[in-house]
């Protein structure tokens, strides 16, 4: 591989590709299925890009960044291709940063791409086919702006002119929702300015089958009408790329799902008490099976589409029409996004950098939930990735640098006091990143707000401080200062508790009996 040496500030870079242009405007293209650049001093910070919207990201010291989770990870929180990769390591793009403060970004201009720092490098590298890298070396801000520049005439921008602000049934109801208690709530809100009220996971018979189930006796038509009738838009939730064990869709069509090379199912993790697979996008029939369900989504009435689990269409596997993984993603995503029309499309759980140019929103950052932080997932099993306010905040305040290519969705807001455990402090930094994302939701029920938290809650719906950028994880909004350096910050874990569970799965134990055990550690500690 040709090596060529590159001006990047005021020192000569050695890279190896085999090809390097200065680009017009800043940094350097380059060429090649797999380059290299040779870092002049060890980097102070490495910026990890996880695989999809609950995967961790952002800056960390890279002696200090959990190797990406060996043990306990689930398909469903990274890629799983490299959940026990030994080099610290960001999908699609990395960056790293020296003590002056300047940063150097390697990030791919085409999709199956990850970049790892090895023996000194950036080394980035395509999973299948696959050429284009754009590099550059200065103030974070300018890199980054240039790489999502970039980003966006390769992949294109799909986001609507305006980010929506809703009420999303998720985070009060969870699956308990009702016909009943959803137009109860509906009407509870009266005139509260939110664009759209969507309906989450819980109306459906079953994940992979997407009629509605008895809860629903109207259907799903006659809630969209009574949501339209307040003005607002209606928006539903679903889960078109998996399915649950129990469903019919797997039990009829075992064909259409994803298998490996032992001929076995692929997994797409565990959730509502069953395993989940992975439809193959490329399959026509599935493609067919998307738009159509889709089409009966519009036709029910629902204007604004959250697509979740949309990780499973990006899994390895053996696919119908031999592909990429991501590009195989793609299409699947494609043939979604061409069906739903003019909905607004919300992705979620979704590879982030293959579902640019395709979707309207994202969700850059794992759950949400009434609490800070979980001490077992995070300092026990250094997961980040699970439900809390603090993993929400940490990844989605480091992944705005994509708001010129998507609405970036940081999640909830909470206003209530009585059903959370939130302090204000807390409360307001979610509040503050919302708005910096110009994407604000909330699931609080009207019964539980006073007359003051409701008037808070229309403030925030409304507000459009002058936001400045004063530093890495601190903004100015309308002049007062806002901090995310508390959440951003990765606690400490112990090592030798890590490797005993890497070791107890591979020697074959079930990952909830570990769970289990580590719970019962972590009791008896207390
Ligand atoms: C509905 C929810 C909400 C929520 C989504 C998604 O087990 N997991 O790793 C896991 C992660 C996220 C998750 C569910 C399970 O939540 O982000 O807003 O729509 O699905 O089920």
């Amino acid at each position: 591989m040709p090596l060529h040496q590159i001006r990047f500030g005021d020192a000569d870079w050695t890279v190896q590709a085999e090809n390097a242009s200065p680009h017009p405007d800043f940094g350097v293209t380059l060429q090649g299925n797999s380059v290299q650049i040779a870092l002049r001093e060890p980097p102070r910070y490495f910026y990890r890009h996880g695989w999809q919207s609950w995967s961790l990201t952002g800056w960390a010291r890279p002696t200090t960044l959990p190797a990406q989770k060996p043990a306990l990870l689930l398909p469903m929180q990274t890629d799983p291709v490299y959940a026990s990769h030994p080099a610290p390591l960001g999908c699609g793009m990395a960056a790293v940063d020296f003590a002056d403060d300047n940063v150097l970004l390697l990030g791919a201009l085409g999709l199956d791409a990850r970049v790892q720092l090895r023996e000194g490098s950036l080394h980035g590298f395509f999973e299948g086919g696959g050429a284009d890298w754009f590099a550059a070396f200065g103030p974070e801000d300018k890199v980054f702006g240039q790489y999502a520049e970039l980003l966006k005439q390769r992949f294109g921008s799909g986001r609507g002119d305006q980010s929506p602000s809703m009420w999303c049934s998720w985070y009060s109801y969870y699956t308990k929702i009702s016909e009943a208690n959803l137009l109860e709530t509906l009407h509870g809100w009266g005139d509260m300015p939110f664009e759209v009220f969507q309906v989450d996971d819980g109306w459906q018979l079953k994940v992979g089958d997407w009629q509605p189930n008895k809860k629903f006796p109207s259907g799903m038509a006659a809630l969209a009408e009574q949501i339209r009738s307040t003005g607002r838009k209606a928006g539903l939730w679903l889960a078109p790329l998996i399915a649950a064990k129990s469903a019919d869709l797997f039990r009829g069509r075992p064909d259409w799902f994803l298998r490996d090379e032992q001929n076995q199912f692929v997994s797409a993790g565990f959730n509502w008490g069953e395993p989940l697979y992975a439809l193959d996008p490329t399959h026509p029939d599935v493609q067919a099976w998307l738009a159509a369900l889709m089409q009966q989504v519009r036709s029910w009435g629902y204007d604004y589409i959250k697509l979740d689990f949309l990780y499973a269409g990006g899994l390895p596997g053996k696919h119908h029409t031999p592909m990429p993984r991501e590009a195989a993603y793609r299409q699947g995503l494609q043939t979604l996004r061409e069906a739903m029309g003019e909905a607004y499309f919300l992705a979620c759980g979704a590879p982030v950098l293959p579902s640019l140019g395709l979707c309207d929103g994202i969700r850059v950052g794992p759950d949400v939930a009434g609490f800070w932080n979980s001490e077992r997932d995070s300092r026990l099993l250094a997961n980040f990735t699970t439900p809390g306010m603090r993993n929400a905040i940490r990844t989605s305040s480091q992944r705005l640098w994509l708001s010129p290519l998507a609405h970036c969705d940081p999640d909830v807001t909470y206003f209530s006091e009585a059903n959370n455990e939130l302090t204000a402090e807390q409360k307001q930094a979610m509040q503050d990143l919302a708005v910096l994302c110009a994407f604000r939701a909330t699931s609080d029920l009207p019964g539980w707000l006073s007359a003051a938290q409701k008037s808070a809650l229309r403030d925030f719906l409304a507000a459009c401080p002058a936001i400045r950028k004063t530093g890495r994880y601190t903004y100015q909004l309308d002049g007062r200062n806002v901090d995310f350096g508390a959440a951003v910050e990765l606690p400490n874990f112990p090592r030798g508790l890590e490797s005993l569970l890497a070791g107890l799965v591979r020697w074959g134990a079930d990952q909830k009996w570990i769970v289990t055990l580590v719970a019962k550690m972590e009791q008896e500690k207390d």
